[in-house]
């Protein structure tokens, strides 16, 4: 079967209505967004943004996609031409879109000087990034600097430089990170970085699952060519930015396109990092040691339905200030059941020890801080330990995908059957909980009830428990 790209593009004149693809003509489209992390999530959130652009007539907002070390994706969106079609799963059906806004591919640790060059390059405008939580480190910002320094060095202007990651004030850190690393070789440098470029703090939102051979052999069945980057993706899509660029211009641009500019995105921001995000790190190890599959499995399920519900209104929306929490609480249920997204717990599992404390601690804060109880994240915390032993309830091993997860799964493995051992070794890990919460008794109380519940019963009668207690 042919490959997608421009050439066999043009050969699909006659398509159904329900594919859409760039109208726009895209030899006159330039580079004006290098993005660092190549993943599906960009190429299905701000890249979708950018086609938009593009599709109103605005040519400056292609964008180099820059993988930050694999090499198979980016070469073969590369071989692509950019193109890729992603399949939109709303409640009305599939919808394909092909998306042109890719110009170019490369990969940071093979090609460091390509990236530094488009970073520097007159035409560029921003820089995006999806780097995940374990990217913002200083090599990282060493890469951006380096391209910063030579534009500054060619006397043009800044940049708008938007982290897209799941961070609390995401941008803030970034630019922190930034700053320090600039401050080291050149405190001019720095103040140039400061003065000139912005670091918008943002929100984004779209559940991505990682792709599959299903997107690819779905994709093959609609265009009859082979899509290497084929994605599936849901209709919802947010992203809340601060109004905060290097051209102040870009905020009206950015609007015309949905993209939401706020003065202050905190309370998106937490809404969604504690309420979806909170919810899926709960999701995702509640499945692997149960053995369902993905997260439409787990809603499916009415006590994890519950849970879910539970842990939302009792414990986060109480301590949240963004409008119309019960509706919003609602519909991210209904994002979760979407059948056709195939969202794998594994996947949301990956990196949990990085996840945990963005996801659950400033819920658990707040509420243990108002002296108000815990009960579901405490259960949470006790699936987290019981999730560390890799195998599920029928004794199915599976891979923890973690930086930290030597050490947890030594300490998870050293205290097996030992609720209390596990819970004082595995709370005591300050680098997730924090210094203080070990000495919370009440908590470490809590978790280790859920723990020796779950050890003693199984996880589902124990989520029984938890969601009879809850409604008291
Ligand atoms: C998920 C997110 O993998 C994960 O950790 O929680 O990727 C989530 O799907 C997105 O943030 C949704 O916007």
């Amino acid at each position: 079967m042919p490959a997608l790209n421009t050439a066999t593009l043009a050969t699909f004149a006659s398509h159904p209505s329900s594919v859409s693809l760039p109208r726009y003509r895209r030899d006159a489209v330039h580079v004006g967004v290098v993005h660092l992390g190549l993943g599906a999530f960009h190429r299905a959130h701000q890249a979708m943004v950018f086609d938009r652009l593009l599709q109103d007539g605005n040519p400056r907002w292609g964008v180099l996609g820059v993988a930050m070390r694999s090499t198979e994706l980016a070469d073969a969106l590369k071989l692509q031409d950019g193109l890729y079609a992603v399949q939109v799963a709303s409640a009305e059906g599939l919808h394909w879109q092909v998306v042109g806004s890719l110009c170019d591919t490369c990969v940071a640790a093979r090609e460091p000087g390509k990236v530094v060059a488009a970073l520097a390059a007159p035409a560029t405008r921003w820089v995006t990034l999806t780097v995940t939580e374990k990217g913002y480190g200083p090599a990282l910002a060493e890469l951006l600097v380096q391209g910063l320094a030579a534009r500054r060095a060619a006397g043009l202007d800044g940049l708008t430089v938007a982290s897209c990651d799941n961070l609390s004030d995401n941008g803030s850190k970034l630019q922190r990170l930034c700053l320090d690393v600039a401050a080291q070789q050149d405190t001019a440098l720095a103040g140039w970085i400061a003065s000139r470029c912005a670091f918008p703090n943002s929100m984004v939102d779209r559940i991505v699952p990682a792709a599959t051979a299903r997107q690819r052999t779905d994709a093959a069945l609609a265009f009859g060519l082979d899509d290497a980057g084929a994605l599936a993706t849901e209709a919802f899509w947010e992203w809340v930015m601060e109004d905060r660029f290097a051209d102040p211009s870009d905020a009206a641009v950015m609007r015309a396109v949905g993209v939401n500019v706020v003065e202050d995105v905190k309370p998106f921001e937490e809404a969604k990092l504690r309420m979806l995000n909170g919810s899926h790190t709960a999701m995702a190890l509640l499945g692997a040691v149960q053995g369902w599959p993905t997260v439409a499995d787990g809603v499916a399920r009415p006590d994890v339905r519950q849970f879910v519900h539970g842990l939302m209104t009792q414990m986060v929306m109480p301590h949240l200030q963004r409008p119309d929490l019960p509706a919003y609480r609602d519909a991210l249920l209904a994002r979760f059941a979407n059948p056709a997204l195939q969202h794998k717990v594994h996947q949301i599992a990956t990196d949990s020890s990085l996840k945990i404390p963005l996801r659950w601690l400033p819920t658990l804060n707040d509420n243990l801080q108002a002296g108000q109880g815990a009960e579901p994240l405490a259960f949470a915390a006790a699936i987290w330990m019981r999730y560390l032993l890799a195998e599920d309830e029928q004794d199915r091993g599976y891979a923890i995908s973690d930086p930290q997860a030597e050490a947890l799964q030594t300490l998870a493995r050293a205290h097996r059957g030992d609720a209390q051992g596990t819970v004082q070794a595995l709370l005591g890990v300050a680098s997730i909980w924090g210094e203080a919460l070990l000495h919370e008794e009440r908590w470490t109380r809590r978790v280790t009830h859920w723990l020796a519940r779950i050890q003693a019963v199984g996880a589902g009668a124990a989520l029984v428990e938890v969601n009879a207690l809850a409604l008291h």
